[in-house]
């Protein structure tokens, strides 16, 4: 099948290019500070909202007709074969996928994971021949019915019984692929009410459930990253993951800040109150900055919409402090964004991550100027450098009447300062306009 006939592959075409489908920023060769732009931003197409999603919403179902919807592993291999049609028109290095978006569910465990096993060997091949490599793989342990009070956090045992084997089948598929990341996103891992709800034993068995993710991975040599997928709420009313923050806290208490890292996605961090770079600066500043699903919120809606980044200035802040923060090391850029409803077309599918590509290579562009010209970096090194002194530094491991007696005989009296806010915001303005 050739879902997307005549699309031919994406290329570069420059900034003045009035052809719809081509690249006006991301020039996947171009070398910026000795690694090419497909090495610095390490895009991946998510399977799940490109080929698994029907186009519903809460008032109607399907609007898609796609030739691979429906049930069956001939289906599920067409699927795959319009996936690495649209990977290879567009020239990622990277995918993504969950479980349930590859295979079709069997009537039990052991046939839901065979069929997973069957893709998986279409996958390896496909991955031979086109180069296209897996960022992440995951398990979808929130769809189906079983999961509606949770996995890892489910009331029932046997619940969580089938979540740890089917998160053991999906990094077993993901070390096979070698995936270079593995990711946990708790969609039903928090509660619909407090009524019904045991917050200490939930938040045990999550614990218990991520220990034992950490111990199976270095058990069958997994080298790659366990990243947690923060979001604050949608589907629960509130899940426990919600924030880097929170996250960090969760990983500290159960000994695993040292194991595993995030995955920040632009939506969430809107739902959680913060801005998206505020989340990667911050985890970058704890350690655990791991990767990203790029995508954006409609600010008015105040709902997860998942659609494809078209904000330049937004996505340059957030490559900002990644750059920061040392650019990606296993993770990458994670398109978890799908095409509005009414976008039908075979075209529209190229034509979203076309755009989504070349805002972020723009907004990338923009940060590496950002840095390289050292304004900001300066400024607020500026604003700290009274701590590069001894006495300052001596008072981080001092006392209160030690500091005390000093400020008392040296007359300390300490004169505001301005924080420059919109001075700053005005260097930063001349790399966007
Ligand atoms: C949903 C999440 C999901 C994860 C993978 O809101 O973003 O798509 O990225 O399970
Ligand atoms: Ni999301
Ligand atoms: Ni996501």
């Amino acid at each position: 099948m050739t879902y997307f006939a005549d699309i031919a592959p994406v290329t570069y075409k420059g900034r003045d290019s009035d052809d719809p489908l081509s690249f006006r920023h991301y020039d996947p060769e171009e070398v910026i500070g000795g690694k090419t732009m497909a090495e610095h931003l390490r895009f991946a197409v998510a399977y799940w909202h490109s080929f698994a999603w029907e186009g519903g919403d809460p008032f109607g179902g399907r609007t898609f007709d796609r030739p691979w919807f429906g049930d069956g592993m001939d289906r599920a291999r067409a699927k795959a074969d319009a996936a690495f049609e649209l990977f290879r028109i567009l020239g990622q290095p990277y995918f993504c996928f969950h479980d349930a978006d590859v295979r079709p569910e069997g009537a039990d465990f052991a046939e839901s994971t065979r069929n997973l096993e069957e893709i998986v060997g279409v996958f390896e091949a496909k991955m031979a021949g086109t180069g296209t490599k897996l960022l992440w793989g995951t398990a979808n342990l929130f769809s189906h019915r079983r999961y509606m009070a949770g996995a890892a956090t489910n009331p029932d045992p046997d619940v969580f019984a089938y979540a740890a084997a089917t998160l053991k089948t999906c990094i077993d598929a993901t070390h096979r692929l070698n995936g270079e990341n593995y990711v946990l996103w708790g969609g039903r891992e928090g509660y619909e009410t407090l009524l019904n709800t045991d917050l200490r034993r939930e938040r045990e068995q999550a614990g218990r459930m991520l220990s034992m993710v950490v111990d199976y991975a270095k058990k069958i040599g997994f080298g790659g990253t366990i990243l947690i997928e923060p979001k604050p709420q949608e589907p629960t009313k509130h899940q426990y993951d919600y924030d880097v923050a929170t996250v960090y806290g969760f990983l500290k208490d159960f000994g695993l800040e040292g194991e595993v890292k995030v995955n920040i996605e632009q939506g969430h961090a809107i739902l959680a109150g913060h801005s998206f770079e505020h989340e990667i600066a911050l985890a970058s500043a704890l350690g655990i900055f791991g990767s990203i699903d790029m995508n954006r919120n409609d600010y008015q809606s105040g709902w997860d919409t998942d659609q494809f980044p078209n904000n330049i200035p937004e996505v340059a802040l957030a490559y900002y402090e990644i750059l920061k923060a040392g650019g990606f090391i296993t993770g990458g850029t994670n398109f978890d964004a799908k095409l509005r409803r009414q976008s039908l077309d075979a075209e529209d599918l190229v034509a979203a991550h076309v755009g989504g590509m070349d805002v972020c290579a723009a907004g990338f562009r923009r940060a590496w100027a950002m840095l390289e010209d050292g304004g900001l970096e300066a400024a607020r090194a500026e604003r700290y450098a009274g701590w590069d002194g001894a006495e300052a530094q001596a008072m981080l491991s001092g006392d209160l009447a030690a500091i005390h007696d000093r400020v008392m005989s040296s007359g300390i009296n300490p004169l505001p300062r301005s924080g420059r806010q919109e001075r700053l915001e005005n260097l930063v303005n001349r790399f966007l306009d």
